[in-house]
């Protein structure tokens, strides 16, 4: 179909076995990402978007034939494809109804290759849902890859039959489309494709540093290339699709390209070339179809730890303490390190991060947290004492300040920071839920296990609410700090 033997693809550039467990065992949140089958044997690769019924893939699922249009969208039953996810340790198999294919793609062409495909019904709350990632500086960004394609490794290429489970590794987006400006590429000459090589370390297989001098010579036993029934397969940046894997080639197989492949053919191994379509460039395509995406982040926002913020936080930290190691490093970068040990963002912050004093989120902040909490104490006579200080709730408590707030905070009437006035937010909640008191607002919350942070992560930003700040502090935080005297 591609004419120089184009592949769609996953692959580990280490045990395809041990990819697969790491899925399941490391990142709960990638069960968003589903294998789609068709009834005449074909498989591949999607992902759940925003709102639950919409399936992000690649246009080449479908056929579409190779003739100009007039930019119209594809629509097509979609039925022959059933969408599999596994999330909680159960398998959800989904029927699908319609796909939309974009209308500027053709069979022929590498462009454009993106589509999105109905579910019948709204998948299950429990299946994680993806943001696109909105920003244009993908170029230089490792991102996460997951796909049902498969198996293999980067010497030998992809060998093992997928089994239609799923493995994920690492790679970094070394150009976009528009950097394939000689003759055997051209085709590929496109703002809309982002493009990334399948690095072993070496120079001599480093496709991007040789014939584009965008040297990367890779990421470990982490990068992974992509493979046949990969198609359709995320990339994430941040916890939202960055891209979707359309295919690669052997440089052997293009003119004017040095040849870094180091088996002849495109079988996914280490020296080729793979291409994703460009999610950023159809944001306004794929919300014409599904509707805006709002800016909560379900798959980012865990256990009450805002992922992104909290590996800013300690990339900041790293930087402070290891300066030469860590100064041009990206959250990708940490996350990469803290799954290398074996914990997600969340446990890590629940496990250490809280005790080198990093904040989970925003709106919290652990030191104002507990200097309000003192104050209160202080200025309810508690156990008949007025002179309570940080040090006698950190004895009686012991435990991460946050995990105190997220069962007490809302019962208790505490901000969870100077930035979040609590009350203020319940009033706005109030005054937007018609039918509904303000205490009956706090039940509800309780009811279902919800912070103010957690239900301004997960709802109060689709709603509008807008945190205010404590407006009247009462005392000089820094300086009761300081003093200790509340
Ligand atoms: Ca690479
Ligand atoms: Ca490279
Ligand atoms: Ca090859």
């Amino acid at each position: 179909m591609w004419g120089r033997a184009m592949e769609k693809r996953i692959i580990s550039a280490t045990s395809a076995i041990n990819m697969t467990t790491a899925i399941s065992a490391k990142y709960d949140w990638l069960d968003g990402v589903c294998t789609l089958t068709s009834s005449s044997g074909k498989y591949a690769t999607g992902a759940l978007l925003y709102g639950g019924q919409y399936i992000l893939t690649a246009a080449h699922l479908f056929d579409v034939g190779t003739s100009a249009t007039t930019g119209a969208d594809f629509v097509l039953d979609s039925s022959e494809y059933t969408a599999a996810f596994w999330a909680g340790g159960v398998k959800y198999e989904l029927e699908t109804d319609t796909a939309i294919v974009h209308g500027a793609y053709r069979e022929d062409s590498f462009q454009h290759d993106i589509a999105l495909v109905r579910l019948k019904t709204v998948a299950d709350a429990t299946i994680s849902r993806y943001e696109l990632y909105t920003h244009t500086d993908e170029k230089g960004q490792n991102f996460i890859k997951v796909g049902s394609g498969q198996g293999g490794d980067g010497t030998s290429g992809a060998t093992a039959e997928s089994d239609l489970g799923q493995r994920y590794g690492y790679n970094t987006f070394d150009a976009t489309g528009t950097v394939f400006t000689r003759p055997g590429l051209a085709d590929l000459a496109s703002s809309s494709i982002l493009a990334f090589d399948f690095d072993d370390g070496q120079s001599s297989h480093d496709f991007f540093g040789l014939n584009h001098g965008i040297v990367h010579l890779g990421l470990g036993d982490r990068e992974a290339n992509t493979a046949p029934g990969d198609s359709g397969g995320p990339g994430f940046i941040n916890g939202k699709i960055a891209s979707i894997t359309t295919g690669g080639l052997s440089p052997a197989l293009v003119t004017g390209y040095i040849n870094t492949d180091v088996s002849p053919d495109t079988d996914s191994s280490f020296g080729e070339l793979s291409l994703d379509a460009r999610v950023s460039q159809y944001i306004d395509w794929v919300e014409g179809i599904v509707g805006k995406q709002v800016t909560a982040i379900r798959a980012g926002y865990e256990r009450g730890v805002d992922v992104a913020y909290y590996l800013e936080e300690k990339l900041g930290q790293l930087r402070s303490i290891d300066p030469d190691t860590w100064h041009n490093k990206t959250i990708q970068d940490v996350d990469m390190a803290l799954q290398a040990a074996g914990m997600s963002a969340t446990d890590h912050y629940y496990l250490y991060g809280w005790q080198e004093g990093l904040n989970p989120n925003s709106y919290f902040d652990s030191e104002e947290y507990v200097v309000g909490k003192v104050r209160q104490l202080n200025s309810n006579d508690t156990l008949g004492k007025t002179d309570w200080r940080i040090e006698d709730f950190n004895a009686a408590w012991q435990l991460n300040p946050y995990e105190h707030y997220r069962s007490y905070g809302l019962i208790e009437g505490l901000n969870p920071s100077n930035r979040l006035d609590s009350s203020a937010y319940l009033t706005a909640k109030e005054a937007i839920t018609p039918g509904y008191t303000g205490p009956e607002i706090v039940q509800a919350f309780i009811d279902s296990g919800l912070s103010v942070i957690d239900h301004y992560f997960l709802y109060g930003i689709l709603e509008d609410i807008v945190p205010e700040n404590v407006a009247v502090l009462g005392v000089d935080y820094s300086t009761a700090l300081e003093s200790g005297l509340f």
